[in-house]
């Protein structure tokens, strides 16, 4: 049996759920329930704070765990990352009063930080060579240049909404971060097979996510040129339609190119292009 962990409520809880069914992998959530077995899987689920994740999974309670890089290297625990998973993507950031003048790094010399990061704020500063008073708290530190606790603040920042409404302006980025899989350092041989099928579920479904199923009439003339556009995933499928001169283009293509080769695909004479997502992917 393989234990993971995962956020027991807040941001990264849905999406953590989500990837498990998108794998397969079908899991009974009890509201108060702290720990389930998943009805199609070898995989016992814990339900934690995201903050201590890191440590049950270097003490081997947990084998792996589903949390931000974020927490990761804050905790700076004896663990390995297997995978990026793609979701909870944020910055930790430096932000000041919005009219506060900022220039660089150099600008936060003696100044007070307020984070609920102090290892990786600390580690930044003597990065740039800058010595600063950091101030830890828990919670609602972007209160914290308002109220004179702090000049600046050492933050997660997504939208950047909440730093707007309490009047700071993100200057610097620390980290970015997103959520990983993170794995136990001393797993057994059974539980490394099971972590590696979740592995390869896990890879085909961000793969999938990542591209579209293209299908496209081409004129004959213009086929070669359609198919040096598109790589496939060994090569573009090319079937003859019924209408003597035409075929059928059949391929793949990734997301961040995506307009870029259908426009170039248009450009070339395809007609009647018809994209359709993937659910899963296995190269
Ligand atoms: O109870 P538990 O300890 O498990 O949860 P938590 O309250 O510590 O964490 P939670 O659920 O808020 O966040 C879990 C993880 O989500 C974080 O560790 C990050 O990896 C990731 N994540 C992604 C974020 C954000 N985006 C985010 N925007 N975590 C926090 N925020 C906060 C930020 O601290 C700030 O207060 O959202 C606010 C800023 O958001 P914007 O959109 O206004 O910029
Ligand atoms: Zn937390």
């Amino acid at each position: 049996m393989l234990k993971l962990a995962i956020q027991k409520s807040g941001r990264l809880h849905d999406d953590s759920i989500q990837l498990l069914k998108d794998c397969g992998i079908a899991i009974k959530n009890g509201k108060n329930q702290l720990i389930t077995i998943a009805e199609n899987f070898p995989l016992e689920v814990y339900f934690l704070r995201d903050d201590d994740i890191p440590q049950y999974v270097e003490d081997g309670v947990a084998h792996i765990g589903m949390v931000g890089e974020n927490v990761v290297f804050e905790k700076a625990k004896e663990i390995e990352i297997a995978e990026m998973l793609g979701f909870g993507k944020c910055r930790l950031s430096i932000a000041v009063a919005k009219n506060d003048d900022y220039t660089d790094a150099s600008t936060l010399k003696g100044k007070k930080i307020a984070t609920s990061y102090p290892l990786l704020t600390k580690q930044f500063l003597q990065k740039q060579n800058i010595e600063a008073e950091i101030h830890e708290i828990s919670g609602s530190v972007e209160l914290a240049p308002g109220i004179g606790l702090a000049d600046a603040i050492c933050d997660l920042v997504s939208s950047g909404s909440t730093l707007f409404m309490n009047g700071l302006k993100e200057v610097q980025t620390v980290l970015h971060s997103q959520a990983v899989l993170i794995k136990s350092k001393g797993l057994n041989d059974e539980q490394m097979q099971l972590l590696n099928r979740l592995l390869f579920r896990i890879r085909a479904v961000r793969k999938a996510k990542n591209n579209k199923y293209v299908l496209l009439n081409a004129p004959n003339e213009a086929l070669e040129q359609i198919i040096n556009l598109l790589p496939g995933m060994k090569s573009p499928t090319v079937l003859p339609l019924a209408e003597s001169g035409w075929s059928s283009v059949h391929s793949v293509l990734n997301e961040d190119e995506f307009w870029e080769k259908i426009e170039a695909l248009k450009n070339a004479g395809a007609q009647g292009i018809l994209v359709i997502p993937i659910e899963k992917m296995i190269v």
